[in-house]
């Protein structure tokens, strides 16, 4: 069953990693940058969503451009990031994904600091993208210049770089409306063995 969620420090930080050597944003620096409110269902790739979120936190393209842009040589284009958890949990995101208007880092959730379930003390939320994207317990992002090698063991059900909802891009290698049906079936297992979705509103 589910793991416990990781333990907050007491000092949260964001370690930054890959071409930037920026170091690292402590949590409570995110206050220096403005205030977003963003809502939005979440589709887990499992099948089930939880519809009419409210994520409160700042905006992924202000931190990029606030603490990593500045640090970076002129001419380096970043294309694809890592975000990573606490928990050791991992997502490639490509970075046209990542600066979309709606993706955040969030602190608050229904107007409720995130709870350690729902990614405490940060998470990414990126409402367009199927849940495994949405990296909780957020402390560290890698920055690259093109697409990383990927470490991770082949797997049928390995993530899509682009994980679109509306494209069904559940899988690298599977096509989404292969497995919608399996999954369908499967969904209160799958939700039940993850522990995820659970105690907020609507979930
Ligand atoms: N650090 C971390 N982030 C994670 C996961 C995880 O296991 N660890 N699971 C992902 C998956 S598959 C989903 S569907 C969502 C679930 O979010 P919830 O637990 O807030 O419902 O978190 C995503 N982010
Ligand atoms: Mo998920």
């Amino acid at each position: 069953m589910k793991n416990p969620p990781p333990p907050v420090p007491a000092d949260p930080v964001i370690e930054l990693g890959g071409v930037s050597e920026a170091g690292s944003v402590a949590v409570t620096e995110l206050a220096k940058l403005p205030r977003r409110e963003v809502r939005a269902d979440f589709h887990c790739v499992a099948g089930w969503s939880a519809t009419g979120l409210v994520w409160e936190g700042v905006s992924f393209a202000d931190f990029y451009r606030t603490f990593v842009e500045t640090e970076l040589r002129p001419d380096a284009v970043v294309t694809h990031l890592v975000f990573v958890g606490s928990d050791g949990v991992r997502a490639l995101v490509e970075m046209e994904d990542a600066l979309g208007e709606d993706v955040l880092i969030a602190e608050r959730l229904n107007g409720e600091p995130l709870t350690g379930d729902h990614g405490a003390p940060v998470r990414l939320v990126s409402p367009w993208q199927y849940g495994y994207v949405n990296i909780k317990h957020l402390c560290r992002i890698e920055f690259y210049l093109g697409r990383p090698a990927l470490v991770d063991r082949w797997s049928p059900l390995a993530a899509h770089s682009r994980a679109r909802v509306w494209k069904e891009e559940r899988h690298r290698r599977l096509p989404g409306r292969v497995v919608r049906p399996l999954y369908r079936s499967l969904v209160g297992v799958i939700r039940a063995a993850s522990g995820e979705g659970k105690n907020a509103p609507g979930w």
